[in-house]
Parts: C-alpha cells; structure tokens; sequence
C-alpha cells in the first residue's frame, strides 16, 4: 500500500504535480460543502489564480455540512488532494494545494462561527447542493417549519447552511471584522440573490433589524454560473491515482476538462483576482446562469431520467441512443433555444451542440443515478422557464414534458434507491394512482415541487403521454411520442 498524500510525503509527488506551497497561504476564503464539485471547480480555480498571481492571501477553509467521510479523506492529508481531468484534452494530474483547514459544521459549528468572522476571511462560497438552501418551494424564501431552521433561529448551535452563515455575519458584525462576499455557486437561478433573500428571512425572523442593516451595507451576494461535470469518485478511480500519483489520495477527484466560471463582479470586500485563472468576470449573470441550466442541467436530467427509464448506466451510453440523443437535441433546439435570452454572443444552438459531446465523454462513467437524484429539487429551475415559454409561444413542450414524466416513473414505481429528500412523501401521493393522468395530475400538483403554471392546461395531458410512451421502454415508441404523426 502507498503512502498517504500528505504535507509530509509532497517530495515525492510526480514534478510539476503541486504548484502552490501550501505552507505559504494564509486562510481567506471560507468554502461551505466542500463535496466533490468544490473541490474540482472553485478549489481548483483558486489554486491557479495563486500560482498564476502569487497572491497568497487566498487559502480556503473547507467545511463539510455533513458528511464526516469528507473530514476522513481530506484532514489527515492536510487538505491536500488532486484533480484528474478525463477525456479529450485531459491536462496531467494537478495536486491542489489551496484547502488549508478541514472543518466539520456539525462537529464544531463554533470553530465555523469564528472562521466566518475571521477578518483576514473576505469571501465565502457555497456548493449545498439544491436542498441544502431549505427553501419554501412555494414562494422560493425560507422554509420556516423546517426544523433545523426552527432550531437554528431558537439559538441553537447552527446546523443550517444559512443558520451557520447568519451566526458568521452576526460574529462579523460585532466583532467589527469588516466586510464580505457570500458567493453561491450551486445551480439555481439567481442563486445570489436567493441567498441574500434566504439571509433576509431568516434575519427577519430573528427581528435582528440592526443584523439586517449592517448585512446590507457590509455584504453582497454575486451571482455565479459554475460548469464543471464532476462525477462520484470510484474505488477504481482511486486506485488508478494511487498509481499515477505514486501516493494514496483519499480525497482525489475526477473531472472532464471543460470548467467555467462566470461570476458577478460585486464584491463587498477584497477577492481573488480570478480572471487570470480564465473566470468571466460580468456585471449580469443571469443570461449565463439560464443558458447553462436550462441547456446543460436540464438535458442531463432528461437523459438521466430517460436513461433510467431504459435501463441505461451513464449518461454517455444514455446520449448515444438515438431516441435519447434525438429527445435532448429536441429539448435543446426546440423548446430551450426558441424561449431563452442568451448572454450576448453566445450562440445558444452551438453553446447547446458541446454540451451533448461533452455528455459523450466516455471516460467519465457520469452515472445516470447520480445526475437524477433530488429531482424534487432540481427539475424546476431547470426546466419550468422552458415549460411555460413553450406554452406561452404555442409550442408544445414534449422534450420536456418527457424529463419530468421520466422522474414521475421513479418516483411512483418507489425506485428503491432513488435519493431524494422527497422521496417517501412522493411516492405516497402516487399510491393507488393506476393512470399515468392520475400520476401526472398529483405530482404536477405539489406546490413545492412545481410551480402552478404547470398543472393547468396542455402540460398534464403532454406529461401523462409522455409517462405511457416513457413506462414502455421501448425506443421505437419514444421516437413516435416525440415526433407524432401530424
Ligand atoms: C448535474 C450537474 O447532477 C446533476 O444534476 O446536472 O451536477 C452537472 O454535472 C453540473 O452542473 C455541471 O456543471
């Protein structure tokens, strides 16, 4: 067995492997969800604007929100671990030297507490994940029944992603710790102003007006569009960078080449200086946030969901069926190109065209399960901008009325491992539903899940024909729902 990637084992790292030292970098940037995703794209990023400006102000505190097995990978390697890009154009391995400290929220959120507020700290980033926000799905703010909410607001210990951020603000506040930026960079819409909206909330129930105050004129919350296809690390994946690393990493991570980073330039305070790493640096984000979500998650949830459907692993082996890969080119060309703003000079139809070669990287193994879990949370601000575009320009959406009759399959067949934090209420509503209307009526119906445009008009009928065509497996019968005889 090799030895651990650690501070005390990088001389034997392959040369050129690590680019920053470590020991160099002080602690400014406090990351919340240090999962797979952050540690492919932000993590990564920030490692390459210190190389690429020596500005070493810019270590990050990574902190898992939930899961210990994260701390088990990363501490005893001194935050150390590496990328492998896989795929066409796949640069060589890179140890990332940027995660400086390893904290657990639930372990020590006061350990947290006083990292937020640390003055030296000017940035904080987020990746949660959809569900970690525990959003109202009705009206998009704070679910305030949520019990960790509850808890949170009542002064316990945080163990809310924005419990933990508003004690962190609060701390700065009293501390006079100066100001700071709240960087969302997980896939919704907006999402900075969701966060700046879920802080108010909760600040609000707290009735911390003076609180409320100093976090509007002591905080900002840029918008970000984050793009990097990280699938779930594997055992083998792990022993293959044991290999190439001639060291074992715990922590090691996979990724496709291709990473973007587009980010609204509003900043409270100081940050990195990220365009060198190639980040865009914008005033408004939302066309790139909407173009990415709508072409890139939005078509893999249909091929995820389809995938499934059909028995199929990957969302490579999904997108080289033809009826798939002809249901996603339809999604794209059809019903999101003809409804969207596209950010100036994007070419939505070729920006649309590279995203499905990507999901043709067959060295990924993207698993379809993986892409389709939290539907619950997902589907919506993927494609409901789509759904009533369509309907509002007399177009039928059947592409994506096929994403979701996809994900209603799962959830009333009680797909047994489906993760979602839905899942069991879901799959009640559908108990002793026998037709695919009944389905698509009751799950189009929960507020929380999709928004009421949705359930009236076209779109049931569209979703329970797509539910009938979908529960046969059979591509031939795909093919003819999605190009019906005139
Ligand atoms: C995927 C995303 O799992 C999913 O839902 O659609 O994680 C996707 O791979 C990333 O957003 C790519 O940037």
């Amino acid at each position: 067995m090799a030895e651990r990637l650690s501070l005390a084992t990088i001389g034997s790292l392959p040369a050129g492997a690590l680019r920053v030292d470590p020991n160099r970098l002080a602690i400014g940037i406090v990351h919340l969800g240090v999962g797979a995703f952050h540690r492919a794209h932000q993590a990564a990023i920030v490692d390459e604007t210190i190389e690429m400006t020596g500005d070493e102000r810019w270590g990050i505190s990574a902190v898992t929100m939930r899961s210990e097995q994260v701390v088990e990978q990363l501490a005893p390697q001194d935050g150390l671990y590496s990328v492998t890009e896989r795929g066409a154009g796949a640069g060589p391995i890179r140890v990332i030297g940027a995660i400086r400290e390893v904290l657990s929220a639930p372990r020590e959120p006061e350990a947290v507490v006083a990292r937020l507020a640390d003055p030296a700290v000017a940035v904080v980033t987020l990746t949660v994940t959809e569900k970690g926000y525990r959003r109202d799905g009705r009206t998009g703010g704070l679910d305030l029944s949520d019990p960790g909410t509850v808890a949170d607001l009542g002064g316990a210990a945080p163990t809310t992603t924005i419990g933990l951020l508003v004690r962190g603000l609060d701390r700065r506040r009293t501390t006079g710790a100066g100001p700071i930026s709240v960087v969302c960079c997980d896939n919704l819409p907006e999402n900075g102003v969701v966060v700046r909206r879920l802080v108010a909330d909760f600040v609000d129930a707290l009735g911390a007006a003076d609180l409320g105050e100093w976090i509007a004129s002591n905080a900002t919350f840029p918008s970000t569009m984050v793009d990097r296809i990280t699938p779930a690390t594997t055992a083998d994946d792990l022993a293959d960078v044991a290999d190439g690393l001639g060291l074992e990493d715990r922590g090691a991570v996979l990724a496709e080449p291709f990473r973007q980073w587009v980010v609204e330039d509003d900043f409270a305070g100081a940050r990195p200086d990220w365009e060198r790493a190639g980040v865009q640096m914008v005033s408004d984000v939302l066309p790139w946030e909407s173009a990415k979500l709508r072409l890139l998650n939005a078509t893999h949830s249909l091929l995820a969901y389809t995938g499934l459907a059909l028995g199929i692993g990957t969302i490579a082996e999904a997108v080289s069926v033809p009826a798939l890969r002809r249901a996603a080119e339809r999604l794209q060309r059809d019903e999101v190109v003809p409804t969207l703003i596209a950010p100036e000079g994007l070419d939505a139809r070729v920006y649309g065209d590279t995203i499905l070669e990507r999901f043709r990287n067959p060295a990924l193994g993207h698993t379809t399960r993986q892409v389709g879990s939290d539907g619950s949370q997902k589907l919506a601000p993927r494609l409901a901008d789509t759904i009533t575009g369509c309907l509002a320009a007399g177009r039928s959406p059947r592409a994506s009325a096929l994403a979701v009759a996809g994900w209603m399959l799962l959830v009333a067949t009680g797909a047994p491992d489906l993760s979602d934090p839905l899942a069991d209420r879901l799959s009640g509503v559908t108990t002793g539903l026998s037709t695919a209307r009944d389905v698509a009526g009751a799950l189009l119906g929960q507020r929380d899940v999709f928004p009421p445009a949705l359930a009236v008009g076209e779109f049931p009928s569209l979703v329970a024909e797509a539910y009938d065509a979908l529960a046969l497996a059979d591509t031939v019968v795909l093919a003819a729902y999605l190009d019906p005889e005139p």
